[in-house]
């Protein structure tokens, strides 16, 4: 199959590109380095050192003898060059990545929420548009996460994007399925719900193919393909902003920072390792909608923990320290989570476990990267509003 990942650069985009790559897809990336600039924004740079993308796609092409064509262009602000590039390449899917990703960031200031909303829905509303205006038959595949369905579930299993309900009419009580309700916890969530919104329209109104992956938060740097040479390795982000819980806990471990619970530690969240990313993407790609179905929508997820639980996790295994601060985002304290993920499953997803995977990315990634972290950078210091920012 042809694809372009949209965002090839990035933590998820750039070791799918590859695994595509290796499995013998005709793989092209498009990309503006944001993210890259958001490191030279916040100062700060990926534990482990990434080489600028040229020289990974030079590096790719030695070892695997297969091309990566790049484009280097903002989805969401060129449309023509997106719209020529379809038109151009004819792929059978489409992978969006081209979003900004961290929930923290998004909700740094005012300028930060109306970046995240600018560049997540304009990427979005266009490469839809796109393909409709196109009119190739192209299976949009997009990396949405958990987040939209918020992290509560009333008791029951969070379902894979549709909710069976009730409805009181006249005649009595009538079977209806609506796209689960949208809970949103910062404006980059937020962006990922007003996504389901343009895909439900471009899916009813143009017949558009659409899969909408809900993921949990990502561990994990390298995959099969990263791990083949240090010239490909992933980005493993640790600072306050863009690190999420788990490798910055992992990370904390390796250079004798205690562990950063925020609060009780008693927020449930679902989680999935870099490797079943790119594989449940290859599943998504391999598995389209057919043509009239609805927004195919999955729950891209392992395992559910409590951050508590993790921190202890941790300190049993490397004597880490744990240390309970100030939460600067507002989220509950505690929560359940209980998550269906059948479909992947299904599909032939085998899970990478926490158990299995830990130790390995201590020693691999945070161990052996340690002297690159910066400590000043560790800190989260994204207050989610005043009162949260007057407690920090
Ligand atoms: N947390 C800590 N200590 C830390 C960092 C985070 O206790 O040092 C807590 C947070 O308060 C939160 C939980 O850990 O309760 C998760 O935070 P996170 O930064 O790991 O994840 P999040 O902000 O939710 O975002 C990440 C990715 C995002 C993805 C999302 C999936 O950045 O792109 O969509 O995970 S999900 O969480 O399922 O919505």
């Amino acid at each position: 199959m042809k694809v372009i990942v949209l965002g090839g650069d990035g933590f998820c985009g750039w070791p799918t590109a590859l695994h595509l790559s290796k499995l013998g897809h005709d793989v092209v990336i498009v990309d503006n380095l944001s993210r890259r600039k958001i490191d030279v924004e916040l100062e700060v740079e990926s534990l482990t050192p990434i080489r600028p993308l040229g020289e990974r796609i030079a590096a790719w092409e030695e070892i695997s003898g297969r091309r990566i064509p790049v484009h280097r262009f903002t989805v969401g602000e060129h449309y023509h060059r997106l719209l020529s590039l379809l038109r151009d390449e004819a792929p059978d899917a489409v992978v969006h990545f081209a979003e900004q990703r961290a929930a923290p960031y998004s909700m740094k200031s005012s300028w930060h929420k109306r970046y995240t909303v600018r560049n997540n829905l304009s990427a979005t509303n266009d490469v839809c548009a796109a393909i409709v205006e196109s009119g190739l038959d192209i299976h949009l595949v997009h990396l949405g996460t958990m987040g939209v369905y918020g992290y509560g579930s009333a008791g029951m299993k969070i379902p894979e994007g549709y909710l069976d309900i009730k409805v009181e009419t006249d005649g009595g009580l009538v079977d209806q399925q609506i796209l689960y309700p949208a809970n949103p916890g910062s404006i980059y969530h937020m962006t990922k719900t007003q996504d389901q919104l343009f895909f439900f329209f471009y899916n009813k109104n143009d017949g558009l193919k659409v899969t909408d992956l809900h993921q949990g938060i990502v561990w994990g740097t390298q995959t099969a393909e990263t791990r083949l040479d240090e010239r490909l390795i992933n980005r493993f982000d640790y600072d306050g902003d863009y690190g999420t819980v788990l490798n910055r806990f992992l990370m904390q471990a390796a250079v004798g920072y205690p562990l950063t619970v925020h609060g009780t530690g008693g927020q449930t969240r679902a989680f999935i390792h870099i490797q079943d990313t790119v594989r449940c993407i290859q599943l998504a790609i391999e598995n389209p909608p057919q043509s009239g179905e609805r927004v195919n929508i999955l729950n891209q997820m392992t395992e559910t923990h409590r951050v508590g639980d993790l921190a202890r996790m941790i300190a049993d295994m490397t004597g880490a320290a744990i240390d309970h601060v100030p939460n600067p985002r507002v989220e509950a304290d505690e929560n359940d989570l209980h998550v269906r993920n059948d479909r992947f499953l299904q599909l032939g997803l085998e899970p990478i476990t926490l158990r299995e995977g830990l130790m390995r990315e201590v020693t691999e990634i945070a161990a052996r990267y340690a002297d690159r972290c910066d400590r000043s950078k560790i800190p989260c210091r994204s207050a989610w509003n005043k009162a949260r920012a007057a407690q920090m």
